[in-house]
């Protein structure tokens, strides 16, 4: 076939082709966007969604010896929410936990926000601080919190270890629900 006999066929199959596709593309997208009626049924039947999470820190301000470390372990919540359309976010705070003398751990910007398929988005930081004292600013460790909780969940696990090479650490751990409330 001659080359620009070709490149117009090509030409006039990429131009005309998707055009015609257009009409069944956008009906598609109308039955998936969760709106048709066996959609709206089912997903009616998982709202509204109970939302408990649980928090857990154990920490170690790590001592040279002949001091010995010290450690922490302090429990948070449950914090609880039903979450459905018209509210599908919560937010709840943790308070900033010192200890040892030189360290303290911030867990903060704590968002759970449902989503369409009524699975929960989890988002936070968490910051290891460590120093001459528990009120330091010297950051050693930060990491973002991000989870994705699926529906039917109970006692779903997620975890998150901050430490800096002076051997301390924190390790974050949060447990949560995600169910139908009832
Ligand atoms: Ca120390
Ligand atoms: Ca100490």
């Amino acid at each position: 076939m001659h080359n620009a006999l070709r490149a117009s066929i090509i030409g006039a199959f990429l131009v005309t082709v998707p055009m015609a596709l257009l009409p069944q593309l956008s009906a598609a997208s109308t039955v998936q966007d969760g709106r048709s009626p066996a959609a709206t049924v089912a997903r009616q039947e998982q709202l509204p969604r109970s939302f408990v999470a649980r928090l857990n820190i154990y920490g170690r301000d790590d001592e040279n010896w002949p001091d010995t470390d010290e450690n922490v372990n302090r429990d948070y919540g449950p914090f609880q929410a039903v979450m459905e359309d018209s509210r599908p976010d919560y937010t709840f705070q943790i308070p900033a936990l010192g200890w040892g003398g030189e360290c303290r751990v911030e867990v903060d910007g704590i968002n759970a926000h449902l989503q369409p398929d009524g699975s929960i988005w989890f988002h936070g930081f968490a910051r290891l601080y460590e120093g001459t004292s528990e009120n330091t600013s010297n950051l050693r460790a930060a990491k973002e919190l991000n989870a994705i909780i699926p529906r039917k969940s109970s006692g779903f696990r997620y975890e998150e270890h901050l430490t800096w090479d002076g051997g301390d650490f924190a390790d974050i751990k949060w447990s949560f629900d995600n169910v139908v409330n009832e």
